[in-house]
This record gives C-alpha cells, structure tokens and sequence, in this order.
C-alpha cells in the first residue's frame, strides 16, 4: 500500500490535541514499523558561502540587510570543503550538507565551482547534499549530473504565514524549486521552522503541504528558531520542547518512510528533550560544532548521547543508490562556461 497523502486538518488536528505520550507512542509505533529505531543518520553542514544575502528572510542572520554579528565570505573553494568533508566524514558523518546564502543559483563560476565540489565530495562516497536557494530545471539537471544525491529547500511554514516571515519570494517560488528538483531526481529535503510566531492551524498547514506533496519529501528537518540579534526575530518567544515533541511525532505519522530530522535548536534542548524527540521518530541530526552560521552541541557530547540511548549511525546510501558523476568533457565545461557569461551579460545589459 502506498503513503497516504491526503491528510486533512482535521486529522492532523485530532493528532496534535492527543495527550503527548499517547501522540508519542502511536509516532514511536509508525517508527518501527518503517525504520528501524537504532539508526539514525547524521549529516555534518559547510556553510560554503556566508552571508551578504539579499533576501529578508526575518529568521536568518544571513541577510544581508540586518546587523547581524556573522564572519561572511565569498564562496569557499573546493579543497577547503573537501578538507571539512573528510573531517566530518572521519567523525562520522555519512551526508554532507553544503549551504550558500544564495536568493537563487546563478549559472556562473560559482556555481560552476560548487559542482566541482558535489563530484568531490560523492567521490569520497558522502551523500553530497546542497541547499543553495531557488534552482532552475536545468540548474537541477546540472547538479544531479554533478553527482548530488539530495536538495535542502525548506517550506519553513505555513503558506499563510510565509508572507508574514518572508517578502522577497513566494512560497510558491519554494514550490517551484521542489518541483525541479524532482525532475531531476534528487532527493528532496525539506521541512520548516517552529517558533517564527505562527499559530497551531500553521504549523499544522506546513505539515500538510509537505506530507500531500504527490511524493513526500526523503528528508524532513524540524528547526526550532535559534534567535539571532539583529534579525527581526531576535525576541522571538522560546517555543515549549512539547510542542517541537508533536511536530516531529506529526511528521512521522504522517511521512512514515521519510527521515525527520532533528535540526536547528538542539542546543537549548537537554538529553531528555532530545530522547523523547528521538522516540517521537526522529532520526536525523545535524551534527557538528556549528549549523551555518549558529552553534551545535558538540560532536562528542553528541556521540555519548547516542551511546547512553543505544543509537548508531546510519551508513551513507542506506536508503537509495550512490549517483554517479559524469565525467564533463572540457568542450562542455568550456561551452557551461561560456553559456553562464552569456547569461550573466545580458542580466547586466537588461539592468542598465
Ligand atoms: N539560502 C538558501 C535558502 O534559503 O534556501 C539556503 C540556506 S538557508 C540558511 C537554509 C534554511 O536554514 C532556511 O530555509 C531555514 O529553514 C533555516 N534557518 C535559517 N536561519 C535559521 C534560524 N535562525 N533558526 C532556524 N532555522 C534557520
Ligand atoms: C535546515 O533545515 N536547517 C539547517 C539546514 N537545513 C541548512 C540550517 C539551520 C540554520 C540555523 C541558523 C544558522 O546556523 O545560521
Ligand atoms: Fe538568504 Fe537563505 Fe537566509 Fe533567506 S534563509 S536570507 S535565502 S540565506
């Protein structure tokens, strides 16, 4: 039998009023009848480009409009990803997640350079993983071909209360990018954030669009807001660890083959917050010292949690094949080059 992905309110609703141990046994129930309850899989984050972004995004420190306290820089280059890749590799990362502060991709020698990374980075056998903004059809094309086995685009929230958290694109525009990235297909990452001001009906909403989507995503990161001075959000209210217990064990229930991953936020949580997170069906974290941009528990303190609850760490291609990389001729590379100054002069000449 297929996923159901024809969820109402109403039944999302029923789920979210239940008493939270009833919620969290019937998601610890889903859990293991789809996964099994020991692995759970780790992903380490390289923010490559950092910064300066011209969206308004009322969570991110990135934006290049809020005094926000953040080290930018342009696009990193490929040896230093590949050193961090081995690093988090080493430490036991199987999926590395490369962010740019990007509004979209650019058919440029940036993101030239960032393909060049993708085909490292799955030459060292790590689900490779971006998440770079909006992306065209061909744009997707090109990284899939790149070797990237998954696309971070997050919904963040409810459609309704996008407007309310971001101005510069629509939360249809995030739907577009979904859609590219199927096409090509890649695997999709995408979840939201709880804490941006949003109500019950929102929160819910979000999950629905996600968990009616005509294929629910792979991957499903549930952040809380990590608050940043300087950024609209920065008095932001502190979101109960109940109700981040209920968004992940929702999830669950309703994408039961999907990863649900614990994301931004794990800092403020204690061992017993993250314990019931992980019996509410969590099975995906970020790990590392820092997401992008903001701090993360500690590696270590990671891996003694996940001895004391009996967890491990997932393999990387457990749960879908290796991509393999073209090779790109150095006629193409030539011709992609050229095709991306092209584009990029005309951009310019239309501005002028
Ligand atoms: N620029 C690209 C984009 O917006 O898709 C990729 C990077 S962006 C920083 C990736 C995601 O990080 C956002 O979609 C958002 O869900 C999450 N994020 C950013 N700032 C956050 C914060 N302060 N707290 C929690 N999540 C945050
Ligand atoms: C996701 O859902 N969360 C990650 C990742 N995808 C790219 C990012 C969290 C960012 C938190 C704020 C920061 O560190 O800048
Ligand atoms: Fe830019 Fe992404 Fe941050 Fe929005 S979330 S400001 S698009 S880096």
């Amino acid at each position: 039998m297929g996923v159901k992905n024809n969820w109402k309110l109403e039944e999302v609703k029923a789920l979210y009023d239940l008493p939270v141990l009833d919620l969290v046994f019937k998601a610890a129930g889903v859990h293991r009848e789809n996964h099994d309850s020991k692995q759970v899989q780790i992903s380490a984050l390289v923010s490559i480009k950092t910064g300066g972004c011209a969206e308004d995004c009322s969570y991110c420190p990135q934006a290049a409009r809020y005094n926000t306290d953040v080290n930018t820089h342009k696009l990193m280059q490929v040896d230093e990803v590949i050193d961090r890749a081995k690093k988090a590799k080493e430490a036991g990362s199987s999926r590395l997640c490369m962010g740019a502060a990007w509004r979209e991709v650019r058919d440029n020698r940036d993101f030239d350079r960032v393909l060049e990374m993708v085909r490292e980075v799955n030459a060292m056998d790590m689900e490779v993983c971006c998440t770079l903004g909006m992306l065209s059809d061909d744009q997707a094309q090109r990284l899939a071909d790149a070797g990237l086995y998954a696309y971070n685009h997050n919904i963040d929230t409810s459609e309704e209360h996008y407007k309310e958290v971001i101005s510069t694109r629509t939360f249809d525009d995030r739907l577009n990018t979904h859609k590219s990235v199927r096409k090509a297909g890649v695997s999709l990452c995408s979840g939201g954030i709880i804490g941006l001001g949003e109500t019950k009906d929102d929160r819910l909403k979000m999950i629905l669009t996600l968990a009616n989507s005509e294929k629910q995503p792979e991957s499903v990161p549930i952040n809380t807001l990590v608050p940043v001075e300087g950024t609209p959000l920065e008095n932001q209210e502190k979101v109960p660890v109940w109700d981040l217990v209920k968004m992940v064990a929702i999830a669950r229930i309703t994408m039961p083959k999907s990863a649900v991953r614990l994301s931004a936020g794990r800092l403020e949580l204690s061992d017993e917050g993250q314990a019931f997170c992980f019996m509410a069906g969590a099975n995906s974290i970020f790990a590392g010292d820092t997401l992008l941009t903001t701090p993360n528990p500690a590696f270590d303190s990671d891996m003694i949690l996940f001895k004391t609850l009996g967890l491990e760490s997932k393999k990387a291609f457990a749960d879908g094949a290796q991509p393999k990389s073209k090779e790109i001729s150095g006629i193409e590379a030539e011709k992609s080059e050229m095709v991306a100054k092209v584009k990029e002069w005309k951009k310019e000449m239309a501005k002028n």
